[in-house]
């Protein structure tokens, strides 16, 4: 059954999510279902890329598929479902946009990010929640997030893992409009048609030096690889595993810091 549902429209490929019944989390089937797709848009030689979920939908996305993450096993390490799909959008040679209806959690919210242009409709909500489940974020998804939000804005985000309002994430430069929500729609494919009659060289040249040199920086290998020592240390650690079964068993976790 197909997770997304997919249409190409006067040069611009739209992408909509459609698992309700799982709040459209990001399983492994649906992050391949969206790499293909955008695979498959190229084909066109599309000028934009949108993705959104159904209108009305109260959870845009539920983030990561909970019940694919295992204690013992690194979530979210190089060739995990979600990286390559947040590398497929970022890598893509057209702007993607995220149009967002209801909430956005946790790996949600990094691909949302990694889109190029983010309009939300007033009454959305992010959150990014690896300190609610006790997961080990790696370094890549935290470079991905810290792009241009205030470092003590992104702080209160992971720590307290708690939403904050579209209201708030345009102030604090995370999205680019918070419009209302019956008014979403047409904003968003006026962006669309402003970008659809640029230069696309010059915007796929645009892109793909912004995402470059932004992601560049220098980091001792010793540091790194302290880092991802205590990543190893984490996702097997019973705190993890915890954070996973409590969610399972819809109860509040217990962390115990080992
Ligand atoms: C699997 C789900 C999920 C789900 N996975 O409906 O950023 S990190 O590091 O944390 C990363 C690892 C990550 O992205 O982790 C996931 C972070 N996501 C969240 O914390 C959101 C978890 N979901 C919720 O808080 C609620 O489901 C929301 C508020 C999204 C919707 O609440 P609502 O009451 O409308 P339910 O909770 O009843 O969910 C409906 C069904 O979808 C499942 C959930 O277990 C339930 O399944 P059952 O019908 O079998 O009970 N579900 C929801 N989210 N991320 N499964
Ligand atoms: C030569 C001009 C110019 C001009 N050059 O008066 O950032 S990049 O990569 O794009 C970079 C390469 C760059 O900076 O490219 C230039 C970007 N500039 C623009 O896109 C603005 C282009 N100009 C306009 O949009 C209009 O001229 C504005 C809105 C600035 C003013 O409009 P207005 O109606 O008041 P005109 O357009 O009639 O311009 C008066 C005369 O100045 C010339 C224009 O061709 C016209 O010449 P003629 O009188 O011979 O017709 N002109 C204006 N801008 N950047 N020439």
């Amino acid at each position: 059954m197909a997770l997304i549902e997919k249409e190409y429209r006067e040069n611009v490929g739209i992408i909509t999510l459609n698992n309700p019944k799982k709040k459209n989390a990001i399983c492994e089937s649906l992050a391949n279902e969206l790499i293909s797709t955008l695979d498959h848009f190229l084909k066109h030689t599309p000028k934009v890329v949108l993705i959104r979920a159904k209108a009305g939908v109260k959870v845009w996305s539920a983030g990561h598929d909970i019940k694919e993450l295992k204690g013992s096993k690194d979530p979210l390490e190089y060739s995990v479902p979600l990286r390559r799909l947040i590398r497929a959008v970022q890598k893509y040679p057209v702007p993607v946009i995220s149009m967002i209806e209801g909430s956005v959690w946790g790996g949600a919210f990094e691909l949302v990010r990694s889109t190029d242009i983010i309009i939300a409709g007033s009454t959305s909500t992010f959150a990014i929640t690896p300190a609610k489940l006790g997961v080990p974020y790696d370094t890549v998804g935290v470079m991905n997030l810290m792009h241009n939000i205030a470092t003590p804005v992104l702080k209160e985000m992971l720590f307290t893992a708690s939403p904050i309002t579209a209201k708030r994430a345009m102030e604090t430069g995370i999205i680019n409009y918070a419009v209302k929500v019956r008014e979403l729609e047409k904003f968003t494919f006026e962006i669309i048609e402003k970008i659809k009659h640029n230069a696309p060289l010059a915007i796929t040249l645009l892109k793909e030096e912004i995402n470059l040199l932004s992601s560049a920086c220098a980091v001792n290998p010793s540091e790194y690889e302290k880092i991802q020592a205590g990543r190893t240390k984490i996702y097997n650690s019973n705190d993890f595993s915890e954070g996973i079964k409590a969610f399972l068993e819809k109860r509040k976790p217990e962390f115990k810091g080992n």
